[in-house]
């Protein structure tokens, strides 16, 4: 048996359901979000939360959130991935993950199924040049892929900072510690932006929002609780970010339950601060995550 794909609808948004021997994923058409990833006989990789929405042009809490074209608040970003910006508040995040995309291609195979989405042309305010492809390319099986690529089809020079925003399932999060970012250095942005450096392994004992540079391929949250490595590795990546908004952040947050923070942990592909994307007219960029669970 090759891959199954069907729509359901969660109260306003369609998804696909994508059933393979290999492994099952659930995606919303809003934002091409994956909300759900579990490898075949595995716990869930990906978290969801119990409290997620799925309303018209609110990003469903949990998932692989597609961060783009900028990451974060968008007065964070510097000027040149404001530039193309309309004036007045912006959304968290960039404008993508709240706004349907389409189905372009759906590609079985034996071990693994591919699916492509599409931005649709044309749907961001009228000061961001035009001609810009971007598309999300999602390949489920025993491990999840993913590559947001962006073409610059326009005549003008496009700066972006984006992210694969992934929430991960963990058994307890005082049970997991993530390796892979020792001696890295991070902007602790809970601590008036200040630039620090990653003694050890990061192990997650209060609220923690952290964008680490310098990044290389290979981060693993290691989860003694399940006994398991989910192994995260990027191309064109050389930032990442780990955050848990832990107790009281976590009981401010929309669509999330007040214990979730323990279940939860983010560690997110990037290209933000000094590892943003600059594209001159013609360019294109791919941000590539693929996630793989190694059992203990
Ligand atoms: O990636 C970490 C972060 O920027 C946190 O500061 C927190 O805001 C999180 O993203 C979630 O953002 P959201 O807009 O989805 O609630």
């Amino acid at each position: 048996m090759s891959a199954r794909i069907s729509v359901c609808q969660h109260n306003e948004l369609p998804c696909l359901q994508v059933t393979h021997p290999q492994g099952s994923a659930l995606i919303a058409l809003q934002g091409a979000q994956v909300l759900e990833y579990t490898p075949h006989g595995q716990q869930p990789v990906i978290w969801l939360s119990e409290q997620a929405g799925f309303q018209q042009g609110q990003s469903v809490r949990g998932g692989i959130p597609v961060c783009w074209p900028w990451f974060g608040a968008a007065d964070r970003n510097p000027p040149s991935v404001r530039q193309h910006l309309p004036g007045g508040e912006q959304p968290a995040h960039g404008w993508v993950r709240n706004t349907t995309w389409v189905l372009r291609r759906v590609d079985p195979a034996a071990e693994t199924v591919t699916l492509e989405f599409g931005f649709p042309h044309r749907r961001w305010p009228a000061t961001f040049p035009e001609d810009v492809e971007l598309t999300l390319t999602v390949t489920i099986g025993a491990q999840l892929s993913l590559c947001l690529s962006t073409h610059n089809r326009s005549s003008k020079n496009l700066t972006l900072t984006q992210a694969l925003h992934s929430y991960f399932a963990v058994s307890d999060v005082d049970q997991v510690r993530v390796a892979g970012l020792e001696q890295k250095t991070y902007v602790d942005t809970l601590a008036q932006w200040e630039r620090r450096t990653q003694a050890g392994s990061v192990a997650i004992n209060a609220e923690t929002d952290r964008i680490y540079l310098g990044t290389r391929d290979g981060i693993e949250i290691i989860d003694s609780g399940w006994r398991r490595r989910i192994r995260i590795e990027s191309k064109h990546s050389a930032s990442a970010v780990v955050w848990n908004p832990w107790i009281d952040k976590g009981k401010r947050l929309s669509q999330f339950p007040d214990e979730a923070w323990r279940r939860m942990l983010c560690v997110e592909t990037a290209n933000v601060l000094e590892d943003r994307v600059e594209l001159a007219p013609g360019d294109s960029c791919h941000l590539d995550a693929r996630i793989l669970v190694v059992n203990d």
